[in-house]
Order: structure tokens, then sequence, then C-alpha cells
């Protein structure tokens, strides 16, 4: 039995890199991947394939689903959140219509294949939309259904896409009688602000984190675009990794939802700067907060409630705060800046 294909969009992303080494590792799947840029040479043994190109191509979406038979679909690619906020008509294009031109290749694929493909999609906690920082506090981990008012580009695209999904899932083309098997299994995560010791993010709202991080591990000085006490949820990349495989790997049945929220711990700009002091004593850390883009983390919540997520699918995440330090992120980040000039 010839391994089933699995294609990635947004493969040189940092979540696209992550999962193309996982899968690798793995072996169970054979990939393909599309982004806009070309893949760096390191990473192409991992694929049987890739194509540099945009996935607003039409043209180039069908070139590769008549080529492949895709069973399973990671769509990444995106704009996030301050990068959508520059300039959101081209947020909307590659995030809203560049996943329709997605689901319907992988709803056609589904026909040919004869059962549904497994189309998972990244979301986030950019969906949610707090009006004040009292209503942040009162609700603490928030749950799937609560405050879905964002307000950002990227987070009304998140929204919504997640809602396409779901129509396609259960509803596209109703008054054609599209086959049952021709339908799509949209499973969707709601992930918090990532932390990666490989790569670091650009163009979201929740990269002060990881940018503090990094900073301490290269000896330069950062200056940090939230307050101190700016508090969102934050998770481990080889967990979000694991919980795309998770998620993709349920059985269907066991699915009473098709959006998740995926929770690991939730940290403050300072409980970070204080964490990432601890293991850099040099870190030197300053807020001056950028007015819009406090106000986006301001909106999100402080943490996620993931009940539904441990109950159905099995989650649960291996790193808290301290282990994701010791354990993953600082071991890999000294390894990567060694030779660094220290500040
Ligand atoms: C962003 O900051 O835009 C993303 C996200 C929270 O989805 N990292």
């Amino acid at each position: 039995m010839p391994k089933p294909v699995v294609l990635i969009t947004g493969a040189n992303g940092e979540i696209g890199r992550a999962l193309l080494r996982r899968l690798h590792d793995e072996g169970h799947y054979r990939v393909v991947t599309v982004d806009l840029t070309p893949l760096p040479e390191k990473h192409r043994p991992y694929c049987l394939e890739t194509y540099a190109g945009n996935i607003m191509d039409r043209y180039l979406l069908d070139q590769i689903a008549a080529h492949h038979e895709i069973e399973v679909v990671f769509h990444l690619a995106a704009l996030l959140s301050t990068r959508g906020e520059r300039d959101p008509e081209l947020a909307h294009q590659v995030n809203v219509e560049g996943t329709l031109h997605l689901l319907r290749v992988a709803t056609n694929q589904s026909g040919r294949l004869g059962r549904a493909v497994r189309f998972v999609f990244p979301s986030s906690i950019a969906v949610y939309g707090l009006p004040t920082l009292e209503e942040k506090a009162r609700v603490g981990r928030i749950e799937e259904e609560e405050w879905n008012l964002p307000i950002t580009m990227y987070g009304c695209n998140k929204l919504y896409c997640e809602q396409l999904g779901r129509y396609f899932t259960l509803h596209y083309r109703q008054l054609g009688a599209l086959a049952t098997a021709a339908r799509l299994d949209f499973r969707a995560l709601r992930f918090p602000g990532l932390i990666s010791a490989e790569t670091v993010p650009t163009g979201g709202t929740s990269d002060f984190g990881p940018e503090m991080l990094h900073a301490a591990a290269r000896g330069d000085r950062y200056t940090c675009f939230v307050g101190p006490d700016a508090k969102i949820p934050f998770m481990a990349m080889p967990d979000a990794i694991d919980s795309l495989l998770g998620v993709l790997e349920a059985e269907r049945a066991t699915l009473r939802h098709t959006v998740y929220n995926v929770g690991a711990f939730s940290a403050s700009a300072r409980e970070i700067a204080d964490r990432v002091a601890r293991s850099f004593p040099a870190a030197q850390v300053e807020y001056v907060p950028d007015p819009v883009r406090a106000k986006i983390v301001d909106s999100w919540p402080e943490d996620v409630d993931d009940t539904r997520a441990r109950e159905d699918w099995g989650w649960r995440p291996a790193y808290d705060l301290e282990r994701a330090f010791t354990e993953y992120l600082v071991p890999s980040i000294a390894k990567r800046y060694e030779g660094a000039p220290r500040g």
C-alpha cells in the first residue's frame, strides 16, 4: 500500500517547517508542499514534491491535485494578525479566498478518491475579542462559543474560515446532492501564541513572547511592544505539532465539533521576561507598548478552556512554561545562537 499523500500549504512558515520534520521522522505520509517562497534545500528531502507558488493561483492548485492523490491537507498558509492590519484586503484575499480554493480542491479530491479528505486548519485565539480588561479577567479560560467578536481582519478571517470548513463538511452543494463520500472532513484548532526554538515568527501579535526569548539568546536588548501585564496563552511548538497530528488521527465518530481550543500555559509579558532572565541573566527588556498591537493582545483571552479537545480526542499538552524552557526552548536555542555576540 503506498503511503497517503499530505499537502501542506505555507510549508515554509513556523508551523510548516516543524510539521515537515515530524512527518518525515514518523514516516507515515508522503508530503507535497506549496509556499510562496521555495523550500530551503535542507527541507526538500522531507518532501515527495515541493511547489513554489501562490495559493491564490487556482491553476497551480488544480495541477497539484491532478498529480497527487491527496488524502490530507494541512492548510497553514496565512497572513497573521499584525501583518493583516497593515493590509486588510490582502489578508482577506489570502486568508479567506485562499482557504476557499483549498476547500474546493480538497472536496474535489474527496470525490475522486471516494472518501472524505481530512482538512486540518490552524485557527487562532484571534477569533476572540474581549471588550475590556475587566471582562478578560472575569472570563479567564474562554470557551469556544464565548466572545467570538474579533478586532482584527485575521481574527475575522479565521472565524469565517472555521464556518466555511463546517459548511463544506456538512452542506456544500446540498442542492446538487453531493455524495457523502465526496464531502470534506474539516478539523480546526484554535492555537494560542506559539513559541519555537528554531524560528522567530513574523507578522503576528503574540510574537512578543518568542521575540523576547530569541533576542536574549542572541544577546540583544528587546523592546517589547506590549506592557508587562499583557497576558495571553502560549504553546511550545512540539505541542502544536502534537495537537495537529492528534486531531488529524482522531476517529471521526469521536469528534463532536469541528473547532477546538487547544491550550498549554498562560503567561504575561513580565512572566516570560522573568523566565527568560533565569536562563539568560544578561537579558534586557524594556516596555514601549504600541497602542494598536497592545490593544489587540488585550482583546485576546488570557487562557483557553480546552475541555472539549481533551474529552473528544485526548488532547494533553506536554509542556507548561517551566518545562517548555528547561527541556525544549533553552537547550535548542542556546545551540542555535552558539557564538552569537553577547550584548
Ligand atoms: C498572531 O499573533 O497573529 C498569531 C496568532 C495568535 O494566531 N500568532
